[in-house]
């Protein structure tokens, strides 16, 4: 299986999208999907510009709008493997209503959240998954709200697949890609991958700036764990 196209990769060097995209090409050569079986629809952003690095079949939509674009693919041909992916300023803040209703109705595609922490491609405005206090282009004096945590999103609205790991261990994140395609229903993984031009200070605090929102959805996940295969039924 070869998911490799002969485009030069663009991304920043040091950037996690490297760590994501091997991962995704392990996970999909794992699930023996034959490219022509895999359609990708992309966000708008960094994380977006995979569509010239993976050979599947891809859609540009528009930012904050694969999900729906997802969802399409899918009820038109049930046997794709179908995957939603970009980055949490489309995904969890422009279309975070689309996250919320495909949760809800199980729909059976992968939704794969880059989650950098800002708008990186338009120069690191802060998102709704910005940290609090965090200091960005669009919030000189720190981001003044607390996050949004995809992960509690989908949890609340029902989805029936919710892992999150970091793109460097790309051995986990492969496993969990793995694990989430081949699930049946909606499947979310929230990929953490700091970038390294605008968000790299958050490297330095791992773990203090996600736990306030998960600490609340305890009784859901039944575990304190932030990291890996939080919920499946
Ligand atoms: C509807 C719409 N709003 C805004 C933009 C401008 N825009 C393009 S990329 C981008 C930032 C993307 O951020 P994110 O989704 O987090 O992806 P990242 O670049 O961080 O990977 C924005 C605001 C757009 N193209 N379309
Ligand atoms: S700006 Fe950030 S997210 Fe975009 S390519 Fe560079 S390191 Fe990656
Ligand atoms: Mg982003």
């Amino acid at each position: 299986m070869n998911y490799d196209t002969n485009q030069e990769i663009t991304w920043c060097p040091g950037c996690a999208g490297y760590g994501f995209l091997t991962a995704l090409k392990n996970a999909l050569t794992k699930a023996n999907v034959e490219p022509k079986d895999a359609v990708v629809v992309y966000d708008i952003g960094c994380s977006a510009n995979a569509i010239n690095f993976l050979n599947t079949s891809g859609v540009a939509s528009l930012h904050g709008r694969s999900i729906p674009f997802a969802v399409g693919v899918k009820m038109a041909n049930p046997n794709l493997t179908v995957i939603a992916q970009g980055g949490e300023g489309g995904i969890v803040t422009e279309g975070a209503n689309h996250l919320i209703h495909a949760a809800q109705r199980n729909d059976d595609i992968t939704v794969i959240i880059n989650n950098n922490f800002v708008f990186a491609l338009t120069t690191g405005q802060a998102s709704s998954a910005t940290p609090k206090g965090f200091k960005t282009r669009s919030t000189p004096e720190g981001n003044p709200h607390e996050p949004l945590s995809a992960v509690d999103l989908a949890l609340v609205s029902g989805a029936s697949f919710v892992a999150r790991t970091f793109a460097f261990d790309i051995e986990k994140t492969s496993e969990i890609i793995y694990q989430a395609i081949t699930h049946k229903g909606f499947s979310l993984v929230e990929i953490i991958q700091p970038c390294v031009v605008w968000t790299k200070d958050l490297v330095k605090q791992e773990g203090v700036w996600m736990k306030k929102p998960l600490e609340i959805k305890l009784d859901i996940i039944g575990k304190s764990n932030l990291w890996g295969v939080l919920f499946k039924s």
